[in-house]
């Protein structure tokens, strides 16, 4: 099922998602790029999914958190899909009616990726939902991070390790899934950008963070010029 791109609108705008496992870098390229393209003038939004918006954040605590419940994937992928339709018709949408770009970590990719190839639940489902809730509503533009899921675990834990107490600390219900599963979802998201591949540029997130920033700023600025 083809994704109904967000540049189908009649203002200019772009709507770019950042994908991958944990600790692929998404987090800092997506502070690079927004940094980098408001200093170039283009105004730009960036937020999160499962989150941006005060019910979707609310569903994203009950995802998340390590207390949030048990959910099954099915139950997961509906919740998933509520937080996004409040997220694309109070955040994103009205963004983009105002031609700026927005930078979103994570979006419907993730739950093909973590439900789907990760959890086993059926693809077609998921579109299938994808199309009752969004209309299958969806990014211009796609990085796809790809790193070794030891690599980026390890980033991750490095990460959790240096934070103070806060409640992110808490927010690992989804790295405590074991190697293979994290494997699973390597493959699948690569599956993803080669199905898509207009949509899906693949980045080696092993590289520093500097090498990445300047490849993705080259691909973003050639479609936006
Ligand atoms: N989820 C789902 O199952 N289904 C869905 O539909 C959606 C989500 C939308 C949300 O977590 C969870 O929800 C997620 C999937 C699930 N599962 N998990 N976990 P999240 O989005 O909050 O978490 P995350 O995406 O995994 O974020 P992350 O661990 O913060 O990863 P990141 O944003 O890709 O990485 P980062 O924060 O930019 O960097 C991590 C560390 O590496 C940090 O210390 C950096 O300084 C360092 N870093 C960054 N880049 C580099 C380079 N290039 N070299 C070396 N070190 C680097």
């Amino acid at each position: 099922m083809a994704t109904k791109r967000a540049a189908d609108m009649s203002a200019p705008s772009l709507f770019i998602t950042f994908e991958g496992g944990e600790g692929a870098g998404k987090t800092t390229q997506i502070n690079l790029l927004a940094k980098r393209l408001g200093g170039a003038g283009y105004k730009v939004v960036t937020t999160r999914e499962p989150g941006g918006t005060k019910e979707a954040e609310t569903i994203r605590n009950l995802l998340v958190q390590r207390e949030g419940g048990d959910w099954s994937p099915m139950a997961e992928c509906l919740l998933l899909f509520a937080a996004r339709v409040m997220h694309v018709k109070n955040v994103i949408k009205p963004a983009l009616v105002e031609g700026q770009v927005v930078i979103c970590d994570r979006f419907t990719d993730s739950t093909r990726a973590y439900q789907g190839y990760g959890h086993g639940l059926d693809l077609q489902k998921i579109e299938e939902i994808n199309i009752a809730a969004l209309d299958s509503f969806g990014p211009d533009m796609t990085f796809v991070f790809d790193i070794d899921p030891e690599q980026g675990l390890a980033r991750s834990g490095r990460r959790l390790a240096a934070e103070t107490l806060d409640i992110n600390q808490t927010e690992d219900r989804f790295e405590n899934m074991d190697i293979e599963f994290h494997e699973k979802l390597r493959q699948g998201y690569l599956e993803i950008a080669k199905n898509e591949p207009e949509r899906c540029h693949v980045i080696d997130a092993s590289g520093s963070a500097e090498e990445i920033a300047a490849e993705i700023e080259k691909i973003v600025k050639g479609k936006l010029l």
